[in-house]
């Protein structure tokens, strides 16, 4: 049997696979609860049976090793704040268009994560020498468009990245059991990092001596630019500088007096450490405040008071500075997949 899920809570993009994306306007705390949490998924979910579920660790190691739920339950649990955004996340933005789902401003959103250091679990099995990629696999199947053949949801990292002390496998998103959407019983999570990373109904994780080839690696979750050259080929890594306005939202009309404009600011690799709106289309701009501290991996929510007195037609923006001098800026970075869209958010208000 085929399952459908659908959640009336979120901006639906897509029924089959389930794809849905988090309502920005519902924006109030920083952790997302789970029903609002944005869902992307290339295949149907899945069947998990727990009686026979186990996560096996094999391929260039000295101790192949098959883990249970409980043996995982068992270890060390380590706990972090990561946000999750896909990278199509923003994607109807860009002009011109590209395929892929429409994504609005949602694919994103903010959990807490408990599980094990996958660096525990390869220690474990005794990586190999000459060990170079790791390769972790999905439950989840089916086909693909552009070419023959059924696949399985398969991610790689380098063994750098995989041993990492924050990449884990997540058994726990906000205290309590993963939600079935959302990877159970486990997922990696690979914090820093766009969303394609953190593959969920994780079952088998492969330790390779080459490259990784599978199409969720080579063929998507990379920057195509034309005219394609190697050089202009590059693999989806880190979550881009972005900033987001959660509210008012593009064409909504307001009240003179005072109006709040918020949301959120992220960054995977240097912190942010400032948000700035402009009410004039870009020519002057003011800080905004933050609602919350600055936390490695974790989305920053803001806040800015506008105190309108003249009625008229307000082009807001935002962007977002990091703490390595780097600004947003106001041209999309084109690519032929609609990846990482992170231009500087413009939007359309009405004061009567
Ligand atoms: N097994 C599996 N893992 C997956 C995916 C998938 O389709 N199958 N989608 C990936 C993508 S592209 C994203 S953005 C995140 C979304 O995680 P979420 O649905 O929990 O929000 O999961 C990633 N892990
Ligand atoms: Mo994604």
């Amino acid at each position: 049997m085929v399952k459908l899920l659908y959640s009336p809570h979120l901006i639906t993009r897509r029924i089959m696979p389930e794809n849905q994306e988090f309502p920005m306007l519902a924006l109030s705390s920083r952790v997302t609860p789970e029903h609002l949490f944005y869902i992307r998924n290339h295949f149907p979910y899945p069947n998990v049976d727990m009686r026979t579920w186990g996560l096996s660790i094999e391929g260039c190691v000295n101790k192949p090793i098959h883990f249970r739920y409980h043996d995982l339950l068992k270890m060390p649990q380590v706990t972090l704040p990561v946000t999750l955004e896909c990278v199509g996340d923003k994607r109807s933005f860009f002009q011109p268009k590209t395929r892929g789902e429409q994504w609005g401003l949602g694919a994103i959103s903010h959990a807490v994560w408990t599980g094990v250091r996958l660096q525990d679990l390869l220690y474990a099995a005794e990586v190999r020498r000459n060990a170079r990629e790791v390769t972790f696999e999905g439950m989840d199947k089916g086909v693909r468009t552009d070419m023959p053949g059924v696949f399985s949801y398969t991610r790689s990292l380098s063994l750098e990245q995989a041993l990492h002390p924050d990449t884990i496998v997540a058994l726990y998103m906000n205290g309590k059991p993963l939600p079935f959407r959302h990877g159970y019983p486990a997922r990696l999570i690979v914090p820093g990092w766009y969303g394609m990373a953190s593959v969920k109904w994780l079952h088998r994780i492969v330790v390779i001596e080459e490259h990784f080839q599978g199409p969720f690696q080579v063929v998507d979750y990379v920057f195509d630019r034309k005219p394609l050259t190697p050089s202009a080929s590059e693999p989806v890594t880190t979550i881009r500088l972005n900033s987001t306005i959660a509210g008012p939202t593009d064409q909504e009309v307001l009240a003179k007096g005072e109006n709040w404009v918020w949301g959120i600011a992220i960054s995977g690799s240097d912190p942010v450490v400032l948000v700035e709106i402009s009410t004039d289309n870009g020519n002057t701009w003011h800080a905004a405040t933050w609602l919350e501290q600055q936390e490695t991996y974790s989305w920053r929510r803001w806040c800015w008071k506008w105190t309108v007195t003249e009625s008229g037609t307000y082009d807001i923006k935002v962007r977002a500075k990091d703490a390595a001098g780097n600004t947003q800026s106001e041209m999309a970075d084109w690519n032929v997949k609609g990846y990482g869209y992170n231009a500087i958010q413009h939007i359309r208000v009405y004061v009567d």
